[in-house]
């Protein structure tokens, strides 16, 4: 059985051409921002890419084909789009197969880059494990994904409305390498650092690269997760967010928000408690993380030769 896969006009042509290419997931634009601004972010992270130089191939599942790059009507609707699946691990493929239409998470958009061939990925934030998570059980298939899928993930960390020093144990345990860009502490999404310290800590694109192209030489199964500091500028300090997650998540536990509805819950409540200024640190963190992924998009191709 063959996938039906449909390449974008750009994308194509740098498959063609075996420039580098960075994939963008579709999840960030259905259910973590609100209209309009999810299409306008969309469309400026992919030119944030052409700018580092590499080609944007955002990532979703339309009318059971698996889009690797969207058009501009294409990415136009599905930023409208109502009740649109959101797809992980678990139901990426039944989807394609009854011909449904979703957006991908990091866990699925990690899974189609590998398919086609691509090897770095930017993100705003991974999933992670849930405060509460020793009694819900609610562990993002994001961490099992990094540790088995070779594609570099970059993030700002995982979102801070986790449980940052358990998503970070988990990640351990399964062997994911976690870097920080830049820094020896690790970033906490919409703050630039935390008191943990990073795993790994690396300076340059080169280095990411490398170290990825190192880990599947030794057969080592996985990616890597590349936690990039927003820019401080654009930052929210921790105490500031403490107070405005504590009650996003008291409402989500009130209103009994569970499975896949918790994460899209909490960034609506929290983009509406801080004014939309979560949004637009958001929105310049993720920028920040593609022009990254282009660099290192570009030095995987430029050592694979
Ligand atoms: N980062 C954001 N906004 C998002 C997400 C990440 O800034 O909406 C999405 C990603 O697609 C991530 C998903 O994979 O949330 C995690 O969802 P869950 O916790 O249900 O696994
Ligand atoms: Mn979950």
């Amino acid at each position: 059985m063959t996938i039906p896969m449909v390449f974008s006009g750009e994308v194509a042509a740098a498959r063609k051409s075996g420039t580098a290419i960075v994939a963008l997931e579709s999840t960030i634009i259905t259910h973590g921002m609100p209209f309009p601004q999810n299409v306008g972010t969309a469309r400026i992270v992919e030119q944030d890419v052409r700018d580092g130089g590499a080609t944007p191939a955002t990532i979703a599942v339309m009318n059971g084909k698996l889009h690797i790059g969207l058009e501009a009507d294409e990415l136009d609707s599905l930023g409208q789009a109502q009740h649109v699946a959101k797809l992980s691990r678990a139901d990426i493929a039944a989807c394609i197969a009854t011909g449904g239409t979703g957006a991908t998470t990091v866990a699925a958009t990690m899974i189609a880059a590998q398919l086609a061939g691509i090897s770095v990925f930017a993100t705003g934030g991974i999933g992670g494990v849930h405060r509460g998570a020793e009694t819900t059980f609610d562990i993002s298939a994001d961490l099992h994904e990094l540790a088995r899928t070779a594609v570099t993930v970059v993030a700002a960390g995982a979102k801070a409305i986790l449980d940052l020093e358990k998503t970070f144990e988990v990640l351990e345990t399964l062997g994911v390498p976690v870097i920080a860009y830049g820094q020896d502490t690790l970033p906490a999404f919409w703050s630039a650092t935390s008191d943990m310290p990073a795993p790994l800590r690396m300076d340059t694109a080169a280095q990411i690269a490398s170290a990825q192209i190192m880990r599947t030489a030794m057969g080592l199964a996985g990616g890597q997760l590349i936690c990039n500091p927003i820019p401080k500028e654009a930052e929210i300090a921790a105490a500031v967010l403490a107070p405005v997650i504590a009650q996003a998540l008291a409402e989500a536990e009130a209103q009994k928000i569970s499975a896949k509805a918790v994460t899209p819950f909490l960034l609506d409540r929290i983009f509406n408690l801080t004014e939309g200024r979560s949004l637009t640190s958001n929105i310049a963190l993720v920028r920040n993380n593609a022009r990254l992924a282009a660099e290192i998009a570009a030095e995987m191709v430029k050592q694979q030769g």
